[in-house]
């Protein structure tokens, strides 16, 4: 097995590999992690999500957990059940060209317009060519439940904002099949205090990491290098929500764990310099 990860330093982004408690660069620089489950690498160097996906694509309603929470919160409650038991699963686009994605460490936004905010543990699949699996990460497909549950219309925008989405810290290539993936999520307030800790198994996916890109290439020519996170198996209680100060960490052992604390969306958007 193998774990690449992508960190900005002096001789600009570099891909690297982890190898023996160091990340090797491709300048040839070798670079103690501050940290190995996070990653965190020491100044002058950044720890970037481990790759530029150019899309980035998430799976709904692929484990009964999910299904039942959105039964429970949805006006419109048939929806969640007929897709989580139909052969063609929910697929929806999160982002292109990495505009509401962050890198492992930095903030993850919520909306202004939600009360009712979340994080979702996913694995993300690497896109290789022709619908090949290259490896596997962790990612965090933020969401608004209150937005969703109004109207499953508005999907897109309880997904799609600034910060909604982090991935990394690594990139995992196995040896040969995927393990079975046990993701803990732990949120903790700004005191350091746990405000909700709990974890799920990709084994009671109702899919096949498989079976889930070969639908979303279905006439779709989505660019080597993409990600597809695969659902969540996670659902926190309906008291929870996320909060300016939260830090949220999904653990994976093969893979790291994924840190990003908690802002408003709204601090994350950037001036548009002028075309
Ligand atoms: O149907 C809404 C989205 C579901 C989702 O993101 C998930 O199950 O992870
Ligand atoms: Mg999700």
């Amino acid at each position: 097995m193998a774990l690449y990860i992508r960190a900005r330093g002096p001789d600009g982004v570099e891909q690297g590999i982890v190898e023996d408690g160091h990340v090797a660069l491709g300048s040839g620089a070798k670079v103690t992690p501050l940290d190995l489950d996070s990653m965190q690498l020491p100044e002058p160097y950044e720890l970037m999500t481990p790759l530029a996906a150019p899309e980035i694509w998430c799976a709904g309603v692929t484990y009964e957990h999910s299904r039942d929470a959105r039964v429970e919160e949805s006006a419109v409650k048939d929806v969640y059940t007929m897709v989580y038991d139909a052969p063609r699963p929910e697929l929806f686009m999160k982002d292109a060209a990495m505009r509401r994605t962050v890198s492992p460490g930095r903030a993850i936004g919520i909306r202004d317009d939600s009360t009712w905010n979340v994080p979702e543990p996913e694995i993300g699949v690497v896109l290789g060519t022709n619908g090949r699996i290259a490896g596997y990460t962790i990612g965090n497909d933020v969401s608004s439940r209150d937005i969703e549950g109004a109207n499953p219309l508005y999907l897109p925008q309880a997904k799609i904002y600034a910060g909604a989405c982090s991935f990394g810290p690594a990139v995992f290539v196995p040896e040969h099949h995927a393990p079975t993936f046990h993701l803990t999520l732990r949120v903790t307030d700004e005191w350091g205090r746990i405000v909700f800790e709990g974890d799920s198994y990709t084994s009671t996916m109702r899919r096949s990491f498989e079976d889930l890109v070969q639908w979303l290439l279905i006439d779709n020519p989505v660019p080597p290098g993409s990600v597809l996170l695969t659902g969540t198996g996670l659902v926190p209680p309906d008291s929870f929500t996320l909060l300016p100060g939260h830090f949220v960490e999904i653990h994976v052992p093969e893979i790291g764990t994924l840190v990003n604390p908690v802002v408003r969306a709204s601090e994350l958007i950037q001036k548009e310099p002028e075309p």
